[in-house]
């Protein structure tokens, strides 16, 4: 069992402390929701004497099935709390601008640890998702810990989103914790229903992509949206966001990526890949992420241009000296 001093020491903490806070990164993701509302209500069920707030200063449209957080907490709730920090990298990323308030915090979180804070930190970039360490959590102290079918549930959804359906960073861990959360009696049928179902509207969308997409010479597929698309097809920030996953089942196409035009003049890259590592791109821009899903935050054609030969000639460089991709 990894790190498990680690986890022992963040189960001891949880235990001294009546007030708990629970925030994630900014822009929620299914796993960013789906730990943070399941690590809340086990914690709930486990020790309903503390006072425990998820404390989110957004949420996300798309995933709004999952019902509504705690809101922030006042100024005056925060002394002496515990504030765990889940799915996000870096403080600055935190939905909650009040994390210094707190009197310890802890970093869960499965990004690479290239931005290390807080007084205990439990990160395993190998991890499928966050969901999959608190479900392992649960389930390591499970004498301790009730997950309850409320709490499997949000961690299931953080755990099929994460990672595509069990598709990524996939092992033996991800299927146990999967296990143990389906023994709580998880309603799949109702969950898959809410994250696969499209409006008719969002297909219409979608044929628009696949109409103006483009790959590079070495297969890198990219779009990018601009404000009026934006505008046209009625985009939240969210939607324009997942443009991307459109185009991740393309042969021959082992990067995608999509550029997405904001108001103010910037551009956001959402950048995927399989088989090639792609987040040192992201990172030579100023951005970061995992090894095949990273981000970075562009200005300007040109730049956005240079974005693209990079990746066109890291796909060259890797597809002349690999065998096995698809
Ligand atoms: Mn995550």
């Amino acid at each position: 069992m990894k790190n498990r001093k680690t986890t022992d020491l963040i189960l001891a903490k949880i235990k001294e402390y009546d007030k708990i806070v629970i925030s994630r990164h900014l822009r929620p993701d299914g796993d960013a929701l789906g730990s943070s509302k399941g690590l809340a209500a086990a914690l709930r069920a486990s020790f309903p004497e503390k006072r425990i707030m998820l404390a989110s200063e957004d949420a996300s449209e798309n995933l709004a099935f999952l019902g509504p957080d705690d809101g922030q907490p006042d100024d005056a709730f925060y002394s002496g709390t515990l504030l765990i920090c889940l799915d996000c990298g870096n403080p600055e990323r935190l939905s909650n601008k009040k994390y210094a308030l707190a009197k310890e915090i802890i970093k869960i979180d499965h990004h690479p640890n290239i931005r290390p804070y807080g007084d205990i930190m439990w990160v395993e970039p190998e991890r499928s998702s966050v969901c999959e360490m608190i479900a392992d959590f649960c389930m390591r102290y499970k004498s301790e810990i009730v997950t309850t079918g409320e709490a499997a549930y949000f961690l299931y959804t953080g755990l099929v989103t994460d990672s595509g359906r069990f598709k990524y960073s996939v092992n033996g861990d991800t299927m146990r914790v999967a296990g143990f959360l389906l023994d709580k009696g998880i309603n799949t049928e109702l969950l898959f229903a809410h994250l696969n179902l499209d409006d008719f509207s969002w297909l219409k969308y979608k044929s628009f992509v696949y109409r103006n997409m483009k790959i590079t010479p070495n297969g890198a597929a990219h779009i990018r949206i601009t404000c009026k698309t934006r505008e046209k097809f009625a985009l939240t920030s969210e939607q324009a966001s997942e443009t991307v996953y459109m185009m991740e089942s393309i042969k021959g196409c082992l990067i995608w990526l999509a550029f997405i035009d904001y108001e103010d003049g910037s551009t956001r890259v959402r950048l995927r890949s399989r088989f090639v590592q792609t987040n040192r791109i992201a990172e030579k821009y100023g951005g970061g992420g995992h090894e095949y899903a990273s981000g970075a935050t562009l200005r300007g054609s040109k730049q956005i241009n240079s974005f693209l030969a990079d990746c066109d000639a890291l796909l060259y460089e890797y597809k002349s000296t690999h065998e096995g991709w698809i």
